[in-house]
């Protein structure tokens, strides 16, 4: 009689953790798909490019670069990505951390390369907004994403146009400008592009946050697409009375051992 109180403060505590109060802008660790380094920084005072993959073409073979390099290239005219990566929220967009910055260097970027999909894991939860950072090269590209629910069904968007960096959007609350009119950086002679045009564009879907997504498939067309990133704003799950065993339901989080436990007491 004394054990069955222990356990549904457990679940308590994990309920906290899991579900937020309100709603909340997760940013997710897209890390793991990453396979390019596509900002040129100045980390240690110096122009640091070796490594860095080109966003179009290997011919044209030019890549972005943050704002203090840019500056240094040209004090009067260079302007690039913010050093910190960061993107504070506007009317189109939440907070949004990318992953580059000018102190790393190291992978912070999926160019596609080929129309192969890839996959991220997302913070369980339920999302009524999940937004994507992406671009297109060498003209726009269509692509689409994929909701995976943790109850092994999934949703595919509709295909969607992502932009060539270099193109011009009237922005709507489904595509805007992340950040528009950088510079870039010529790999081919270590010179700075002072174009005061390359976007990275935002898209914004819209997942079923009845069912708990557990991870998105980005599906592109083009070997010109860059993936940069994505957020989701997770919503507190909509339940009526917290028991314990239809939290357990929504929560859905590999709480087997959990559930096994409570059986047992119970
Ligand atoms: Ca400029
Ligand atoms: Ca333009
Ligand atoms: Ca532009």
């Amino acid at each position: 009689m004394m054990q069955k109180p222990l356990v549904l403060t457990t679940l308590a505590t994990v309920s906290l953790f899991a579900i937020p109060a309100q709603a909340v802008t997760i940013q997710f660790n897209t890390t793991s798909i990453f396979n390019a380094d596509v900002v040129v920084n100045n980390a240690g005072g110096t122009i640091n490019s070796a490594g860095r993959t080109p966003l179009d073409s290997s011919t044209s073979n030019r890549t972005l670069i943050t704002n203090s390099a840019a500056a240094q290239l040209s004090p009067t005219s260079g302007n690039g990505l913010p050093d910190n990566g960061f993107f504070a929220a506007n009317s189109f967009h939440p907070d949004v951390q990318l992953s580059f910055s000018n102190s790393t260097s190291r992978p912070n970027a999926r160019r596609a390369f080929s129309s192969t999909s890839f996959n991220f894991p997302v913070t369980a939860g339920n999302y009524d907004r999940v937004d994507v950072f992406a671009i297109s090269t060498q003209g726009s590209s269509n692509f689409s994403i994929t909701f995976n629910y943790s109850d092994l069904s999934s949703t595919t968007t509709a295909s969607v146009s992502a932009p060539d960096w270099f193109d011009e959007i009237t922005q709507t609350t489904s595509r805007y400008y992340l950040v528009n009119d950088l510079d870039r950086f010529n790999l081919n002679n270590n010179t700075l592009d002072n174009v005061n045009d390359p976007a990275i564009f935002g898209f914004s879907f819209t997942p079923d946050s009845a069912r708990t997504l557990s991870s998105i498939t980005v599906n592109p067309t083009s070997q010109f697409f860059t993936f940069f990133g994505s957020t989701g704003n997770q919503i507190p799950t909509q339940t009526a009375t917290p028991e314990p065993a239809s939290t357990l339901a929504i929560l859905g989080l590999g709480l087997g051992t959990l559930v096994a436990k409570a059986r047992k007491l119970g």
